[in-house]
């Protein structure tokens, strides 16, 4: 058999399987985690603030996107939650004045659910893919308090900069179960960064669910020419208040452990948004913090419809570095900051997806239900 159509059977069976009306086979022929696991139906998602009910029409079979729920109450963690959800630690001062800021990050094994019925043995950081959302402010000292509870050795390796000493691997290297290791250094450069294990396979350690946004927001005194800009990203001042701001962090699952994803999501479960689209008001402005760190498949990409953002990559300047796009492109670990608006938009339901067409149909796809202001 030709290597092309080989590996057209084998989309069209995992797209096929796990999909649509198909999806109460329960999965099994997919994920051999799901064999004999039911379908779990009538779990009501935990209501968020942002979160719009479910539009009658997408949880009708046949729409092309997964059928059931999943428990967000068993996962510990919710879609529509984690999309607001920053972790800002605990602050303190130093001796010289400056800000303390300190997180505290236990990795932890544990199954969750990443589509109706399908349960993955994730690895993760506080018990959620993706781990917190860690967000600190440009010149604070960071200590980020790690504590390993899970079967195998890991470590955090963060995207910004620091010693040598306080690498994820090497220099701290990897720290074992049982094991508890500080790492120190100070928030920078600002920007929309990552985090992730680093322990060998990498690509292992990874895709089981081992990584997460770090966003270190600009601190305006530092940006007197753009000081506006920086102050509206600054969470916590009343410029950044007026934003609706997001955590997105893109990924996918391998459930049968070939090295390819069967899963595709933004923020872990599939279609999550798609059923409960999130909410934004109008006439506010919106800003994305994207990550990609899909294992297996070189790029990703987030697709806006009906509109175009201006996109900052790696979220390291003030200024666009691109203008007036509607599709951006990440690789594995890319990263960047969307910023867009509908206030010229009728209200309504809005997609977001990547432009691979079996990522979407494979989970990761949303709606933005865009709104009149809310009383
Ligand atoms: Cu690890």
């Amino acid at each position: 058999m030709s290597e092309v159509s080989a590996w057209f059977r084998e989309k069209i069976s995992r797209r096929g399987l796990l999909w649509g009306g198909l999806a109460a086979a329960g999965g099994s022929a997919i994920a051999g985690t799901a064999a004999g696991q039911s379908v779990h139906s009538g779990h009501g998602a935990a209501s968020a603030a942002d979160a719009a009910p479910p539009p009658a029409h997408l949880a009708a079979h046949g729409s092309m996107i997964t059928v059931g729920d999943v428990d967000n109450e068993r996962n510990g963690f919710d879609p529509s939650r984690i999309v607001t959800d920053w972790e800002t630690g605990s602050v303190s001062k130093l001796p010289d004045g400056r800000i303390l800021r300190t997180f505290e990050i236990e990795a932890v094994d544990k199954e969750i659910e990443i589509a109706p019925g399908i349960m993955f043995p994730a690895w993760t950081y506080n018990g959620r893919v993706p781990g917190p959302a860690l967000r600190a402010t440009e010149g604070e000292h960071l200590r980020m308090v790690f504590r390993n509870s899970g079967s195998h050795p890991h470590s955090m390796h963060f995207h910004g900069i620091h010693a040598a000493r306080m690498d994820g691997v090497p220099g701290a290297g990897l720290i074992d179960p049982g094991e508890e290791f500080v790492y120190e250094f100070d928030a920078r450069p600002f920007g929309c960064h990552l985090y992730h294990c680093h322990a060998l396979p990498l690509k292992r350690h990874i895709h089981k669910g081992m990584y997460g946004l770090f966003v270190i927001d600009p601190d305006p005194a530092r940006h007197p020419g753009l000081a506006d800009v920086a102050r509206s990203r600054l969470l916590g001042t009343p410029e950044n208040a007026e934003w609706q701001e997001f955590a997105m962090v893109m990924n996918g699952f391998d459930t049968n452990f070939d090295n390819g994803n069967e899963v595709y999501a933004v923020n872990t479960v599939a279609h999550a948004y798609m059923k409960r689209p999130i909410r934004i008001v109008r006439n506010r402005p919106v800003r994305i913090y994207l990550a990609n760190v899909v294992e297996f498949d070189p790029i990703n990409s987030f697709h806006l419809h009906a509109n175009f953002f201006d996109y900052f990559e790696q979220g390291t300047t003030l200024t666009p570095t691109l203008r007036t796009v509607d599709l951006i492109t990440q690789v594995q670990a890319q990263r960047g900051i969307l910023e867009f608006t509908y206030k010229d938009h009728e209200t309504g339901l809005y997609m977001f997806h990547p432009h691979q067409s079996e990522f979407t149909e494979l989970g990761w796809t949303g709606m933005f239900d865009v709104v009149e202001a809310v009383a």
